[in-house]
């Protein structure tokens, strides 16, 4: 977790210097940096402790030090004394997705606000689209940004609950008394992101248990303490529930915690035309009041008639009715999972080289990687001109060569420029294994032209993916409008896949575009957008929207085996 703050500091240590026009080279330094911490996911700690920081792309004597104080006395004084030399209210301002720390301190002088409170007024009385180099768009898209961060503060996305959660598991397991623990709510349905964070143990000792959670670093503020329950609030303002109960009722309460409220009311519907009652101690015959269930969630079910619903499916989307009839899915698990595809390196942005990435996916066990660093256009990402696209598929094949389980396959993510064409040509194209198309420009063409762009991309022949097929980031940016339906339809007759991308910000597409995609028979793919190797154990995210998009292995690219997948390829391109 440390590191997540860590680059938060580092982010706003560049925003500050650019906000006061400092070195750029300073600027660029932080942000790198921040970016790197971000998708690293070792032990930093422990690297700082062995005095190995600098080992981290990006890190010098510098900025190892600056991390070693924070790790140390969690503060880093050289952000606090430039805070200091800013006016207050311009760190919040520089939160809003979209305002850069130039146009922020442009708008604070002309306009005379300080907070985004004020700059949210200034921009509904229309008092911003008049200033030289603004207008009603930016005016309007300043006011979404605000919207965003707003809604981005109230709830929180799977990358930071799910590592939050194990931590706190494993803390929970600890405490005297404790037999079993889960997590409950929306992060064991695993929703895309969370709104308060749920926890469930069996405790012969609940006293214990909660006192455990209260007195830990985790605990800024206690919200409430009962009996069997306690809330608090982490030092990011994160809200935990932690309910604890005996082990009899530990089945029933973790069914009842895991809602959704909406599953939970049809299983008690059910369950009362059955002369039932379920609650979180168990489930009861109404007449007798005798107790049929409880200890393990799944004989819940059961004494309802019912086999056990994993809890992706459990949001009243017709997954009572088909576990009554006996047509559950066999949802996509871990193990099926042969590869990943959209994997960068050091050749474009990402920071790992070729055989870095190759050892690290031998290890998770994958039978292929598709390795789709950036085509040219995207200059900010070093795109990659034909030239070294050529001699980076030259050091696949030799790396290949080598032999061994894993198959690196020559890909790229190729731009779908302005006009839908390919930022490579087809001859290039044709070279390669494995095509993703993505869209990273022209958000603003409107829904009709994004539409087009896609349709173009997936005729062509060699484009076998399509990467974040809306673009959204969480928190930072909306999705861009495109008719999701006519995309379905050409993903179909051409034989093209479309991305569950992975990153806990994306997921996109995400649950209930990926089951209507599903449902229009359009092949489905999850890969990682990985930057660094440590990332490749996001694809968990990426499979929990598989699972809620009810997804089965056949409906997945990733579960063919190579010879599969190449024959898939293949198939579209001799069409
Ligand atoms: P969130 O926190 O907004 O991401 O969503 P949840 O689903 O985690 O909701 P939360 O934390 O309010 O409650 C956790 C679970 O507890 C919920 O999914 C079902 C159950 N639950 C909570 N309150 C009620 C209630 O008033 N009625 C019923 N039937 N179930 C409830
Ligand atoms: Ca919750
Ligand atoms: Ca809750
Ligand atoms: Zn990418």
């Amino acid at each position: 977790m440390k590191q997540h703050e860590i680059a938060a500091l580092f982010t706003q240590m560049a925003d500050l210097l650019e906000y006061r026009d400092e070195n750029p080279f300073r600027i660029r330094a932080y942000r790198r940096a921040a970016q790197n911490l971000e998708s690293f996911s070792g032990d930093l700690e422990r690297l700082a402790a062995e005095r190995r920081l600098r080992e981290l792309s990006g890190i010098g004597a510098d900025l190892a030090e600056k991390i070693e104080e924070y790790l140390q006395t969690g503060k880093m004084r050289a952000v606090e004394s430039l805070k200091r030399r800013v006016p207050p209210g311009i760190l919040e301002l520089l939160e809003v997705p979209g305002l850069g720390p130039k146009t922020a301190k442009l708008l604070t002088k002309r306009l005379r606000v300080s907070t985004v409170g004020e700059l949210e007024e200034a921009a509904k009385a229309h008092r911003i689209r008049g200033l030289p180099g603004f207008g009603a768009k930016k005016e309007e898209n300043l006011l979404k940004g605000i919207g965003v961060l707003a809604r981005g503060r109230e709830r929180m996305h799977l990358g930071i609950a799910v590592p939050l959660a194990n931590e706190l598991l494993a803390l929970l397991r600890r405490a005297p008394g404790v037999s079993r623990v889960s997590t409950a709510g929306s992060l064991r349905r695993m929703r895309e992101t969370i709104g308060d964070l749920d926890l469930l143990a069996a405790s012969t000792r609940p006293l214990k248990a909660m006192e455990a959670l209260r007195k830990s670093s985790f605990c800024a503020r206690v919200l409430a303490s009962g009996r069997t329950k306690s809330s608090i609030l982490t030092p990011d303002g994160l809200q935990i529930d932690l309910r604890v109960v005996p082990p009899e009722s530990f089945g029933a309460a973790l069914q009842y915690f895991t809602g959704s409220k909406e599953h939970n009311v049809r299983l008690r519907e059910l369950a009362g035309r059955q002369g039932l009652k379920v609650n979180e101690y168990g489930v009861f015959r109404l007449k007798t009041g005798k107790r049929l269930a409880g200890r393990e969630e799944a004989d819940v079910y059961k004494a309802l008639g019912l086999a056990w619903i994993p809890p992706e499916l459990r949001e009243d989307c017709g997954e009572i009715d088909a576990a009554k009839a006996g047509r559950l899915p066999s949802l996509v698990e871990a193990e099926d999972i042969r590869g990943d595809f959209h994997i960068h390196t050091r050749w474009s942005d990402g920071s790992d080289s070729l055989s870095r990435v190759a050892k690290a996916g031998t290890a998770r066990g994958y039978q292929y990687l598709a390795i789709c660093d950036h085509s040219p256009s995207l200059k900010v990402a070093h795109g990659m001109p034909v030239r070294r696209l050529r001699e980076q598929m030259r050091e696949i094949r030799a790396l290949n060569a080598r032999g061994g389980p894993l198959r690196l396959l020559m890909g790229a993510e190729v731009d779908i420029l302005g006009d839908g064409s390919m930022d490579y040509p087809d001859a290039v194209l044709a070279d390669l294994d494995f095509v993703v198309g993505s869209i990273h420009s022209g958000f603003g063409q409107g829904e009709a032209a994004l539409t087009r762009r896609l349709i173009a991309a997936m005729r062509n022949p060699y484009v076998t993916l399509i990467a974040h097929p809306t673009g959204r980031l969480m928190g930072q940016r909306e999705p861009y409008p495109v008719d999701l339906e006519a995309v379905f339809r050409a993903a179909k007759t051409t034989g093209t896949a479309l991305e569950l991308n992975a990153h806990p910000r994306r997921l996109d597409l995400n649950d209930a575009s990926a089951r209507r995609a599903r449902e229009a028979g359009v092949m489905l793919a999850l890969s990682t957008d990985t930057h660094s190797v440590d990332q490749l154990e996001q694809i968990a995210f990426g499979l929990a929207v598989a699972r809620r998009a009810w997804l089965e292995p056949r409906h997945l690219l990733n579960c063919f085996t190579l010879n599969q997948l190449l024959a898939w390829v293949g198939r579209k391109r001799h069409k």
